[in-house]
């Protein structure tokens, strides 16, 4: 990590066709946010890179669905996107979207600069044409029987009664969904990336240099090499995209994979308009991608095979994919609307943003898919952060108040156990750097909590409000290390739960999280003035659980 000047740290542009869930969050967002977080407290040189996906075919179909344009479509959800991230406190240092001008700008140069080097290839294919709306037709526009189930409206690129994927001519009895006539197949000529002939390179940076990769991550890249690498369409028919810069190409976009990856680079150019090209193409910049695992093919092998391509730029050091998030034992759909939508959980449970982060953290399918129920929700909510770190920290703040004047009490006399307690918190912060450093959240957050586990048992072990009674030298000690306890998790906790860390330094009468003062002995100086303690979390009912529950059905 120390080997690197700046640090690069995209996340996947998430489709302007619909709200962001508890997916998004728990397999890119929060892990991301809390890595980018993390490297600004270890005083790196960090952008944060994110932004709208607003082309491909999904769009072009909601805008049907909805009868107005593409446009008006991520024009409505790149703001509710961009606005729930805000509110959970995904720190972006930029979230702008690929309907922009510097993005077609970019992404035609880009296709532009392989084109001129001769990088594609062009093939001449047949496509379903919808004679009546006079277009082609894209896979997801065609449906008809599946020929391995015979499911009546499978979709030209797959069947989802069967799973299959299909190609259109496999279609028995195709129609087009545009216009419900039946297609005609219509010459139609695509360039291609040839990403065979880049097999043997990508062998060696992937398979060779890059064995440290997520083992879910690594062994999808084996697959997708042993499997054998075929030429990719890098344009399409269809009047939503950008255009591809080439006479004679009317009615050709890209394709939406080839133009996506490249709104990384546009959103960068978006606010470094100078420097941009150091943190793309300088040696110096490490780049990591964070992305859920049906991504995983793009950011490995398709946009390295385009970077490579272009000559110039630098690859990913890293892309550490997140497998899928259940919802209460079921895929999350946004069709059959079984998600939890950000905007609608901050309305049922205002100020709770850090409980969510939390508990997505702390189930986050990091390995292994895994399930989301609100029983866990309201669980981690009420047993942890409740119980232990919102108990201890104000336990510890009223005593302060009840015996001391609110101020920190001085350290006089310590004896093993307080030594030891004191030595554990360097112990953990390390456990928290290594875990985070290897994108390892679930178990860098267990470790924060430790930290909280740490002072509530102190507490409760030492009994300070008996002391008080006996021996005000001794509740003196054991309050201020329970303070510099406190402290301790108002700087751990930022990464994770960066409105509980602000309200805790506020509490404490702290200035910003300084990584550096964590696990010193005596972070709050003696005599420091504590504000009153307030709750940093409250206790979920059932009741506000079996309103989400019945919601779901
Ligand atoms: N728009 C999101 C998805 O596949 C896709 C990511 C693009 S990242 C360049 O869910
Ligand atoms: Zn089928």
């Amino acid at each position: 990590m120390n080997l690197y000047k700046r640090h690069l740290v995209t996340a996947a542009l998430p489709y302007a066709n619909g709200p962001v869930h508890i997916g998004h969050l728990a397999g890119v967002y929060i892990p991301a946010d809390i890595y980018v977080r993390y490297l600004r407290l270890r005083g790196k040189d960090v952008k944060f890179i994110c932004g709208s996906d607003e082309h491909g075919v999904p769009i072009t179909i909601k805008a049907r669905q909805m009868g107005v344009s593409p446009q008006d479509v991520v024009d409505k959800y790149h703001h509710i996107i961009k606005e729930s991230f805000a509110r959970f406190g995904i720190s972006f240092d930029v979230y702008s979207r690929t309907s922009s001008k510097t993005q077609h700008e970019t992404a035609a140069g880009f296709f532009k600069k392989l084109y001129d080097s001769g990088k594609f290839i062009e093939k001449n294919t047949e496509q379903y044409y919808d004679t009546e709306a006079q277009q082609f037709l894209a896979d997801r526009y065609i449906t008809g029987s599946c020929p391995k189930c015979g499911n009546e409206s499978a979709y030209g690129d797959q069947c989802e009664k069967c799973g299959a994927t299909l190609s259109p001519t496999e279609l028995i009895n195709p129609r087009s969904m545009i216009s419900g006539s039946k297609p005609i197949l219509r010459e139609t000529s695509h360039w291609y990336l040839p990403l065979n002939e880049y097999e043997p390179w990508l062998r060696e940076w992937i398979l060779e240099q890059h064995k440290e990769w997520k083992t879910n991550v690594y062994g999808q890249c084996k697959s997708w090499l042993d499997g054998g690498l075929q030429p990719r369409a890098v344009s399409r028919d269809l009047d939503w995209g950008v255009p591809v810069p080439i006479e004679g190409a009317e009615g050709k976009v890209l394709y939406v994979w080839f133009d996506a990856p490249i709104g990384y680079i546009s959103n960068t150019k978006e606010i470094l308009p100078d420097e941009w090209e150091l943190w793309w193409k300088d040696k110096e910049t490490r780049l990591v991608h964070f992305i859920g695992k049906d991504n995983i093919v793009f950011h490995c092998i398709v946009f390295p095979v385009m970077l490579k391509a272009h000559g110039d730029y630098i690859l990913p050091d890293n892309v550490p994919a997140n497998e899928f998030l259940n919802l209460e034992g079921n895929k999350i759909s946004t069709s059959r609307n079984w998600a939890v939508w950000l905007h609608e959980y901050l309305d049922d449970f205002p100020g709770k943003e850090d409980v969510l982060r939390y508990v997505l953290c702390a189930n986050a399918p990091e390995t292994k898919d895994n399930d989301f129920t609100w029983k866990d929700f309201q669980t981690r909510n009420n047993s942890e952060l409740v119980a232990i770190l919102g108990n201890f920290v104000n336990r510890a703040i009223v005593l302060t108040h009840k015996y001391f004047d609110g101020k920190v009490p001085p350290l006089h006399e310590v004896n093993d156990y307080d030594k030891a307690t004191l030595n554990d918190i360097p112990i953990i912060k390390q456990a928290v750097e290594e875990n985070i450093e290897t994108f390892h959240f679930r178990e860098a957050l267990k470790e924060a909590m430790n930290l909280a586990r740490l002072g509530n048992k102190y507490l409760t072990d030492t009994e300070p409000w008996k002391l008080a009674k006996t021996d005000m030298q001794k509740a003196s000690t054991v309050l201020n290390i329970a303070l510099q306890c406190c402290a301790a998790c108002a700087i751990v906790f930022e990464p994770f739960l960066p409105f509980t860390a602000q309200k805790l330094r506020q509490m404490l009468g702290m200035q910003e999280a300084d990584w550096d003062m964590l696990g010193k002995n005596a972070i709050l100086p003696d005599s420091q003035l504590l504000q009153e303690a307030q709750l940093l979390f409250g206790k979920i009912e059932d009741d506000d659980i079996q309103k989400q529950t019945d919601k779901l059905k």
